[in-house]
C-alpha cells in the first residue's frame, strides 16, 4: 500500500466516522431507516436497537465500499502487458476478517439480549390486564382484574366474515384502548391455530399459539390510534384479522372502560 493509498484510506475512514458522529449528534432527529419510533417504551427500546444496528451497518458498508473503490482505482491495470503479482493466502488479513465480524456479532448479540430483556420484562402490578384471544378470524380483548374476573370486553363481531377489506380503523373491526403512561399486561392466547398479534407502531408482534400463554407489557408513551393485524397466515379470512388500539389519557380510559363494562360491572 503506497503513501497515497494510505492517505485515501484515511479519508474514507474519516468520512465514515463523520457520518456516524453526525447521526449520533442528531439525537432525536435520527432518521428512522424505515422503522417506527415506537409508541410504547418497549417499542422505543426496540427502535433504539434497530437504529444503532442500522448505523453500524451503514458504517461497515461505507468502509467496505470505500475499500473496494480504492482497490479498483489504485490497482487498476495501467500497463496492458503487465500481469499483477500472483500470490495466495495472507494469514494476518484472514485472522482480521474473522475476528472483526466475530466482535461485531458479539456486540449485536449482547445489545439484542439487553433490549429483549427490557421488552419482555413484566411489571409485577400492571395497571391494566387484557387477555387477547386470536381466533379464526378475529380477536377478543377481555379486560380483567388481578383475579381474572372480566371487567370489559371488545371483540370482532361474530360472523362468517365476507371480505370487508376496509381500513383497520373502520368501526367494523374491534378497537381497544390503553391508558397513556400506565403499564398494561397482555395475556395472549389462541383458540384454534397460530396467529400473530402485531402492532407495527409499537414495534411489537408476538405469536398467539394454541396451548401456549404468552405475556407481555405495553407502556404507551404517545396518544393516538394505531392499527394492528394478524401477521401469520392463518386461513381464508386472515386478512380480516384487523383491529386498532387507541392510547388515551387515564381518565378517558376509565370512562371508556366503564362504557364497555360486561354485566357485573367495571370498577
Ligand atoms: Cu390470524
Amino acid at each position: 500500500m503506497g503513501k497515497r493509498g494510505v492517505k485515501k484510506l484515511g479519508r474514507v475512514a474519516q468520512f465514515a466516522l463523520l457520518g456516524a458522529v453526525a447521526l449520533g449528534l442528531g439525537g432525536c432527529s435520527l432518521p428512522t431507516f424505515g422503522g417506527f419510533r415506537g409508541a410504547t417504551s418497549q417499542g422505543q427500546t426496540e427502535f433504539k436497537l434497530w437504529s444503532w444496528m442500522t448505523i453500524a451497518g451503514v458504517v461497515v458498508a461505507v468502509i467496505v465500499w470505500g475499500l473496494i473503490l480504492w482497490a479498483m482505482v489504485a490497482y487498476r491495470r495501467r500497463d496492458s502487458n503487465q500481469i499483477p503479482k500472483q500470490f495466495h493466502g495472507n494469514l494476518p488479513v484472514e485472522i482480521l476478517y474473522t475476528v472483526i465480524p466475530l466482535i461485531i456479532v458479539g456486540f449485536i448479540f449482547f445489545y439484542t439480549v439487553v433490549a429483549e430483556n427490557k421488552v419482555d420484562a413484566l411489571a409485577p402490578n400492571p395497571a391494566v390486564r387484557i387477555t387477547v384471544t386470536g381466533f379464526q378470524w378475529g380477536w377478543s380483548f377481555s379486560y380483567t382484574d388481578s383475579s381474572g374476573k372480566q371487567l370489559a370486553l371488545v371483540e370482532t363481531a361474530q360472523r362468517r366474515p365476507p371480505l370487508l377489506a376496509a381500513s383497520p380503523l373502520s368501526s367494523q373491526y374491534p378497537r381497544f384502548e390503553l391508558p397513556l403512561g400506565e403499564t398494561t399486561q397482555i395475556t395472549l392466547v389462541s383458540n384454534d391455530v397460530v396467529h400473530t398479534f402485531y402492532v407495527p407502531a409499537f414495534n411489537f408482534g408476538r405469536q398467539a399459539l394454541p396451548g401456549v400463554t404468552n405475556r407481555f407489557d405495553f407502556t404507551p408513551v404517545e396518544t393516538g390510534v394505531f392499527v394492528g393485524h394478524c401477521a401469520t397466515y392463518c386461513g381464508l379470512y386472515h386478512s380480516e384479522m384487523l383491529f386498532s388500539v387507541a392510547v388515551v389519557s387515564p381518565n378517558s380510559f376509565h370512562t371508556w372502560l366503564n362504557s364497555h363494562a360486561t354485566s357485573g360491572g367495571a370498577p
